[in-house]
């Protein structure tokens, strides 16, 4: 093989191997949220309460549910016996929220998770949205969930947080919100929050290598000339 032919091919080849170890991979961990799935009140099947343990709400009609099968087929919840509501008695922009202990953190990738339903037995879906929150300001949002009378579908929010934020290290936040208010119901389940950020492999070793490749790469092109 020619000089300049293995110079060609070293070159990109050490270049992608010494990006590879510098970048690594995106680590998702789960965010630390209290009651996710409104677990904590243990209810019969079709009881249910107005309060929400470790969650706050606006509004009357709020509350914990364990669906009965007129609600939901089996009488099942996505996760677990409960479900969340905010119910007929709402006004527009009830909401049920929690306070993190989590951070925003520059350079993370958040991904929240909500189980958004609609009961079979007349309640028709309440409009909705659900916020990711830092530091009182929504980061970002979404309301596209469209469940089937009877279902549940996955709402999800996805935002990764640049550094230039005003509210970089100011609680996280989660809020599920009504839009509408009055005469309908939405249930809310299972919330989760994963954090993935890109984080070096073995950043040590990766210097190193890249600092032996190009010494190496010099020696080729020394050979060449
Ligand atoms: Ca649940
Ligand atoms: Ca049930």
């Amino acid at each position: 093989m020619m000089a300049s032919t293995r110079v060609r091919w070293a070159l990109p080849v050490l270049v992608g191997t010494v990006l590879v170890l510098a970048s690594g991979a995106a680590q998702a961990v789960p965010v630390t949220i209290q009651n996710p799935s409104f677990e904590a009140n243990v209810l019969a099947d079709g009881a249910f309460v107005l309060t929400i343990t470790n969650w706050s709400f606006s509004g009357s009609d709020t509350g914990t549910f364990n669906p009965h099968a007129a609600a939901y087929p089996g009488g099942v919840a996505p996760d677990g016996q409960n479900v969340a509501f905010i119910s007929a008695g709402s006004a527009p922009g009830d909401t049920i929220s929690q306070v993190l202990s989590d951070v925003l953190t520059a350079g993370v990738t958040y991904t929240l998770d909500v189980e958004v339903g609609e009961r079979a037995d007349g309640l028709t879906i309440n409009t909705y949205v659900i916020q990711l929150v830092a530091g009182g300001a929504v980061l970002a949002s979404d309301s596209s969930a469209s469940p089937a009378a009877g279902t549940f579908a996955t709402s999800t929010v996805v935002y990764t947080a640049t550094g230039a934020e005003a509210q970089i290290g100011q609680a996280l936040e989660i809020r599920l919100v009504a839009t509408v208010g009055g005469g309908n119901q939405i249930n809310f389940d299972d919330v989760r929050l994963d954090a993935a950020r890109q984080v070096p492999v073995v950043p040590g070793v990766g210097l190193a290598f890249l600092v032996v490749a190009l010494a190496g790469l010099g020696l080729l092109v020394a050979r060449r000339v």
